[in-house]
């Protein structure tokens, strides 16, 4: 058989199961990564297990979602992942060396290996042809304990990319024309390989884009082949001994393929709040703009930043607009100030921010009421910006900076010739914000402070489950619905009693009373349900609000794959009949659990309310439902890897 490039990763790394799409697979993880805002819960699951040490090749502790310390709790916190970091053996990164995904690019992604990251894109170093998987805190500690993630074999998408960008059109502009074309459940069980002459004239950068926002294609990641591109970069980090080259065979076989023209791209947008509601920057040319922000994993790389400070060079933002710049490494931001390109930024008038994700993930820079602000981010979900009534469109960096002059959207086309962005040989070194851990690690404890608080565990599973629905919503429900992030929220990520008050806030202030007065119940959604973040506080906090059961049209994967987790019964609807059959309020009942909750299994809820039975069904390995059973994965882990000390 002649074998795509995801294949032959995996086989490489291939535990237990065959590589058969829809069956479940075990895969050794050579690499880990975790961020502050989900990284206390991983650390705190990895203290309940009985491990030593790591057991990967590499793992790193980001601090990178909350940085901004408005209070001891956020300082705590990084305090108890970089003492837990020395303890294990993982590499911690200090606040203020940058975002994550590109710090992993810079520093240690590598071509044929695999990643797994508590974070949902983590898919971004899928440009440097590694299979880069975003999943739930637990799912990370379990494989910095063990080495091995287990997951259900893809579908694999080939997106063939023949010709060349257009002048002003880019990477970004890519990955939104295909979620115009699949929409944000179109990659849903599926990895994307990208294939095709086009590809050489995509740098390792603009590749990262793409595959960073594979996410939110609902994909389970997205991967280029390595080449030439891949060498350059590697070797403008200082990496080049990592660089293998890999590619998919000629003729190899695909699940299904995408064929796109890029000579077809141009400037696109994606408007308010869905990263899949594209439009063409021609379309929405003269929207007046009140904030632009520039930044995040998917658009911070020294090129990004290099385009925006020379369109920015000599001129001036506009008085009605507030431009924020966040760099996504203090390596780039180092070179910036070295070649000046700072300076062009502050002159024309740009707040140049903290290397982090900063405004992405909610922290700082709410826009103003009904603001209309330009984000070269990955998502625009309703709320996220931190303003419940601004709009957020998603643009590229070109659009960001030319836009944030005129006052409105513009299009960059209009700029004339393109400028050629001199990207160096090698980049400067800067290695003094990562702490590598110490080789005796004898007898180093964690430091906890006062605002982390345990987390929930479930006990096992009952015959029968029964209460009430305390919350009926539509298709699409973020995990920014779930539970919200913001400046006022990140600093509990650590505190599930004291996030469970926010719990759907956006949409529905009382659901947590509801919960309190119900002891739990019931939650009955659409389709996608759980989209976006890899946040297991999405699950965590329903958990402790009581919920036994989530019944849906369908689920976005990480979020299912937390709620099984955390012993959540994730069951979804056979038709859309018995979706309209369920109402708030309504009472309940599933008698049958133990038995109905098999792979593939019927699982039949009695609505005694309206005095009719609603069929539904449980999608889920043999290893699910083992889970289930358990009560969650911690308490799986127990009883098949040995003991944990702190139940
Ligand atoms: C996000 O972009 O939504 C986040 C914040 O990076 C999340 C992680 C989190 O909620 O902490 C993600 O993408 O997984
Ligand atoms: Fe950070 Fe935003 Fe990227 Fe999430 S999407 S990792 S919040 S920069």
């Amino acid at each position: 058989m002649e074998k795509n490039l995801t294949y032959k990763i995996l086989e490489g790394h291939l535990v237990s199961g065959e590589l058969k799409k829809g069956e479940e697979i075990g895969i050794k993880i050579d690499q880990t990564l975790t961020q502050d805002s989900t990284g206390t819960m991983v650390y705190l699951q990895l203290e309940a297990m009985n491990i030593k040490e790591i057991n990967t090749d590499l793992s790193v502790a980001y601090i990178d979602h909350n940085t901004l310390q408005t209070g001891f709790e956020n300082a705590d916190d990084h305090e108890f992942i970089k003492s837990s970091a020395a303890k294990y053996g993982i590499v911690f990164s200090k606040p203020g060396n940058g975002i994550c995904h590109q710090l992993h690019l810079e520093n240690f992604g590598k071509p044929g290996g695999t990643l797994i990251g508590s974070d949902s894109h983590t898919p971004t170093n899928g440009g440097l042809g590694m299979i880069s998987i975003g999943a739930g805190g637990l799912d990370v500690a379990v494989a910095m304990a063990t080495g091995k993630y287990w997951l259900k074999m893809p579908e694999v998408l080939n997106v063939e990319l023949t010709g060349k960008l257009n002048t002003w059109v880019s990477a970004k502009d890519i990955i939104l024309y295909i979620l115009d074309e699949l929409s944000v459940k179109g990659g849903v069980g599926k990895v994307i390989e990208y294939s095709g002459e086009g590809l050489k004239y995509l740098s390792v950068t603009d590749r990262a884009t793409i595959t960073n926002m594979g996410a939110e294609l609902g994909a389970t990641t997205s991967i280029f082949p390595s080449d030439e591109e891949t060498y350059k970069y590697l070797k403008s980090q200082n990496r080049e001994d990592d660089f293998v080259e890999l590619k998919a065979d000629d003729n190899a076989e695909y699940d299904d393929v995408l064929e796109i023209n890029l000579e077809d791209i141009v400037p696109l947008v994606a408007k308010p709040h869905s990263p899949d509601n594209v439009d063409t920057i021609e379309n929405i040319k003269g929207l007046k703009v009140d904030q632009v922000a520039i930044g995040s994993c998917t658009n911070s790389s020294y090129t990004d930043l290099m385009k925006v400070a020379n369109i920015l060079k000599g001129e001036k933002v506009h008085p009605d607009v507030s431009l924020s710049i966040s760099p996504g490494s203090s390596k780039i931001l180092n070179m910036l100030a070295e070649n000046g390109a700072l300076a062009d930024m502050i002159s024309a008038g740009a707040r140049v921010l903290e290397c982090a994700c900063g405004p992405c993930i909610g922290m700082g820079q709410a826009p103003k009421n009904n603001a209309i602000s330009l984000r070269t981010f990955n998502r625009n979900f309703y709320g996220r910006s931190g303003t419940k009534s601004a709009h957020v469109y998603l643009v590229s960096p070109e659009v960001a900076a030319i836009s944030a002059i005129r006052g409105s959207v513009e299009d960059p086309r209009k700029l004339g010739n393109i400028m050629d962005i001199d990207v160096p040989e090698i980049f400067k070194e800067n290695d003094n914000l990562f702490v590598y851990p110490p080789n005796d690690r004898n007898g180093l404890e964690v430091k906890m402070g006062p605002n982390i608080k345990p987390f929930p565990i479930n006990g096992q599973l009952k015959e029968g489950v029964d209460g009430k629905v305390v919350l009926n919503v539509g298709d699409d429900i973020t995990t920014d619905h779930i539970m919200p992030s913001n400046a006022s929220l990140l600093p509990y990520r650590s505190n599930i009693p004291y996030l469970s008050k926010y719990a759907f806030s956006t949409i529905d202030e009382d659901f947590w009373k509801r919960c309190e007065k119900n002891q739990g119940g019931f939650i009955i959604g659409g389709d996608n349900y759980g989209q976006g973040s890899s946040r297991e506080h999405a699950a965590l906090v329903p958990l402790y609000l009581g919920i036994k059961a989530i019944i849906v049209k369908s689920f976005a994967r990480i979020h299912k794959a937390n709620l099984i987790n955390a012993g959540i019964i994730p069951l979804e609807f056979v038709d859309e009949e018995n979706y309209k059959n369920i109402d708030i309020g309504d009472d309940l009942e599933i008698t049958n659990l133990i038995n109905e909750l098999k792979v593939d299994g019927e699982v039949y809820i009695v609505n005694k309310t309206k005095d009719i039975k609603v069929k539904t069904k449980f999608t889920g390995s043999s290893r699910d439902v083992e889970i289930l059973r358990e009560g969650g994965y911690l308490n799986w882990v127990k009883k098949n890897f040995g003991g944990i000390k702190n139940d």
